[in-house]
């Protein structure tokens, strides 16, 4: 059985006398939210009831942060805010880590805390702390909820915040005696607004001054080059990217969370950009016209702010209005829906794409084929027979299994960097998800079960460190109990902190310290569980074990893979130039 059950949208609107609680559930009932993720106190117990008397899908979760980040891995696979909940105090304080990552990624949220009894609040109440102070710079906006009555407007302004703009968490909290007080509704507080259902809620375009200029910009480059961020998921833009592309012969390099912008294998990817690439940081080198579409050009994207040549011009595309500018002077900022301005600018340029790509018809033939001297040089470890395993050898293995829609979670450890470089989508969407907005260890599996439940009937893959996979070991009981079937998640079991290991190696000396872990048979932790444990020490073996954990449905599957324990070789090495060390910095 997969975690199929999700909430259906509903039309039939309430009204009479009924709690905060009651009056909480049904708003998120008219939004139509999938399974929502958390863990109950005294505080929002009416919500859990009216949760359970309207039969909408709830998980309990064992740790409030996996709960928000199941509900981001949730929102990214359907554009939809997931929803999660956290009660008074610890419970509300365990949301920062995961909000944070929403807030900075642009994934819509909308997330519940329970909060003190007003008629008793600072007075040491069990529980109690200052927890809209500290959640407050964790969200988009936190919504302090003080009447009973207006649970029903506030939620449609937590909806509506959320998906604007560039989406975002929202935090509505709620004190007890506002979750437990009664008010008689009428039917006319229940409106919902249909545009905030999923994001992006509304559009905008860039003025058209400004397309114009970076169409001229365009037209008169001989090497031209998109570079393309997570924001091109937030704007579902990939059929206008690539048909702007492809129109007027241009390059797609991506990062970690553009990945997906266009398939990996379309002949016009370059691959990643920024702290490891394949060829696309050559192509940077050499480009005379940067484009850069719904990326914040932040370090690992620019290479520590070094990646991007100074002479040459940048047109940037985003949202946000203050990101402009924030790194990276740009010739030309559009401001505005990346789905939107790549249309103007497509639109713009439509007399003059035809002599484009006949101008450009030698520097695109060279993507393939400089992608396929890269995939030369990377043979050997692509192949590799070695045990303990080598990384790309797995990614390679992935990438000869997952099937095209599947979708691959990656953690914030080695897993994100092996799999942001090597793995390779086979359609544009979002099957690649990896926590780039906080980059946190411990999103793998809890990321992995959101995005099970979201798209249960394909196979999910989640690839997470042994320490991320510590962290939120507990989470397998939840996925069990949630039904996710279709969820396997990949232990690269280095028996390390190992992305610290390979840094201690690389420039302290291989001075070691507070880096190891110790040996664990995951595998067998996993079948103790009630889950299907595989455990791979023979790079052969690999091919297999992915593929039986996708045709899985009944229970989640744990693949752990013995991966190099040498903390020279954990880095992504096959492309060694990344490496370099320079005094009082870190690695790349
Ligand atoms: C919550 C959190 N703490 C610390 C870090 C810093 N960090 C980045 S990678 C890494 C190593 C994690 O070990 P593991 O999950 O086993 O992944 P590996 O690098 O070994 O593949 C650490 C500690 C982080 N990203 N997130
Ligand atoms: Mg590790």
């Amino acid at each position: 059985m997969t975690g199929a059950a999700t909430n259906q949208p509903q039309s039939n609107v309430p009204s009479g006398k009924m709690n905060g609680g009651r009056a909480l559930a049904e708003m998120l009932r008219l939004y139509g939210v999938g399974p929502m993720f958390g863990m109950g106190g005294f505080q929002l117990l009416p919500f859990y009831d009216a949760l359970r008397q309207l039969g909408l899908v709830h998980h309990l979760i064992n740790d409030e942060r996996c709960g928000a980040f199941a509900a981001d891995g949730y929102a990214r696979v359907t554009n939809r805010p997931g929803v999660c909940d956290g009660t008074l105090g610890p419970g509300a304080t365990n949301l920062a880590t995961p909000l944070v990552e929403a807030l900075n990624a642009g994934i819509p949220i909308v997330a519940l805390a329970g909060d003190s009894n007003r008629a008793h609040s600072w007075k040491n109440m069990t529980q109690e702390c200052r927890q809209t102070e500290i959640l407050r710079p964790a969200v988009k906006e936190l919504i302090r909820v003080e009447l009973t009555s207006r649970i029903p407007e506030l939620t449609r302004r937590a909806f509506a915040v959320a998906t604007s703009g560039r989406p975002g968490p929202v935090l509505l909290d709620v004190p007890e005696d506002v979750c437990h007080g009664e008010h008689d509704f009428g039917s006319e507080d229940f409106a919902i607004d249909p545009a905030n259902l999923a994001a992006p809620s509304r559009r905008i375009r860039p003025a058209r001054a400004d397309t114009e200029a970076a169409a001229r910009l365009i037209a008169a480059a001989k090497r031209p080059l998109l570079l393309v961020g997570g924001g091109i998921h937030l704007s579902l833009a990939y059929d206008a990217l690539q048909h702007f592309a492809e129109a007027n012969a241009i390059p797609v390099a991506h990062t970690m969370s553009g990945k997906g912008s266009i398939a990996c294998t379309h002949p016009l990817s370059a691959g990643l950009f920024g702290r490891y690439s394949r060829i696309a940081n050559d192509l940077v080198a050499a480009s005379d016209c940067l484009i850069v579409v719904g990326c914040k050009l932040g370090e690992i994207a620019t290479r520590r702010y070094a990646l991007l040549p100074a002479h040459v011009p940048v047109i940037h595309l985003e949202i946000v209005a203050e990101e402009l500018g924030r790194s990276r002077t740009a010739e030309i900022g559009l401001w505005g829906d990346a789905r939107e301005g790549l249309a103007d600018l497509a639109d713009a340029l439509a007399g003059d794409a035809a002599r484009q790509r006949a101008a450009r018809e030698g520097y695109i033939a060279e993507i393939p084929k400089r992608m396929a001297k890269w995939r030369d040089e990377a043979a050997e470890r692509l192949h590799s027979r070695e045990r303990p395993i080598n990384m790309a050898r797995l990614v390679h293995e992935l990438n000869a299994t997952m099937p095209p829609e599947s979708i691959l979670v990656a953690d914030g450890g080695f897993a994100g960097h092996w799999t942001g470089l090597l793995y390779d989508t086979k359609v544009s969407g979002r099957h690649y998800i990896a926590d780039r907005g906080l980059a946190s260890i411990g999103y793998g599996l809890p990321g992995g079960l959101g995005a099970a439940l979201a798209a249960p009937d394909q196979p999910v893959v989640a690839m997470t460190g042994d320490g991320g996979f510590n962290m939120v070991i507990g989470e397998l009981e939840t996925a069990r109990r949630a039904g996710a079937g279709n969820l396997t998640v990949i232990v690269v079991n280095n028996a390390a902190s190992g992305y610290v290991k390979a840094l201690q190696h690389a420039m302290f000396g291989a001075r070691y310290q507070s880096s190891d872990l110790i040996e664990m048979d995951y595998a067998a932790i996993a079948n103790a569980m009630g889950c299907r444990g595989i455990r791979v020490e023979d790079p052969d073996a690999l091919a297999g074990a992915i593929a039986a954990g996708n045709s899985e449905r009944d229970r989640p599957t744990v693949i752990d893979v013995v991966v190099t324990r040498d903390a020279g070789k954990m880095l992504p090495g096959v492309d060694n130039r990344t490496v370099e060390i320079k005094k009082g910095d870190r690695v790349a």
